[in-house]
């Protein structure tokens, strides 16, 4: 995901970044070059318009970084299902999967039911592979969008199984 950190600077002549003063883009693009902009002659325009469009795209950064679900392994009740067992998330966002009753479960994504092109090993523990303690969790981002179908291979033939749409 690109930041507003990393954007590439394009400082337009002191003419045209007056001319854009109001348009969105130019004010992001200069949004990491501060300490050129009183040079410039571009503060007052930047306070006007500016600061409302860099405080909002950094508290956007700051939320996707902080993005993440938690689905729980094992009802309250005992139940051998993932909790949610339906879900969805954005490319790259954090899922934690965390052992809660009924233990030792694991996560294990069906090669057939991901989409295609992605390895289904890189984003699966192995079938021997357990979680055993309470607490212990199995952390996973998925990338290409699509809905993946997951199981715990344990607990597959009692239904213990899921399914996550990234959009
Ligand atoms: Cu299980």
């Amino acid at each position: 995901m690109a930041t507003v950190t990393s954007t590439t600077v394009a400082i337009p002549s002191f003419t045209g970044l007056k001319a854009n003063a109001n348009k969105v883009s130019a004010i992001a693009k200069v949004s990491n070059s501060t300490s050129q902009l009183p040079r410039l002659g571009v503060r007052a325009s930047l306070k006007d318009v500016g600061v409302a469009v860099i405080a909002t795209a950094a508290s956007a950064v700051l939320a996707s970084n902080a993005m993440a679900i938690e689905v729980l392994l094992g009802g309250d009740d005992g139940s051998l299902a993932f909790v949610p067992n339906s879900f969805s998330v954005s490319p790259g966002e954090k899922i934690v999967f965390k052992n809660n009753a009924g233990f030792p479960h694991n996560v294990v994504f069906d090669e057939d039911e991901i989409p295609s092109g992605v390895d289904a090993t890189k984003i699966s523990m192995s079938e021997e592979d357990l979680l055993n303690g309470p607490g212990e969790t199995y952390t996973v981002t998925l990338d290409a969008k699509g809905t993946y179908k997951f199981y715990c291979s344990p607990h597959q033939g009692a239904g213990m199984a899921g399914n996550v749409t990234v959009n």
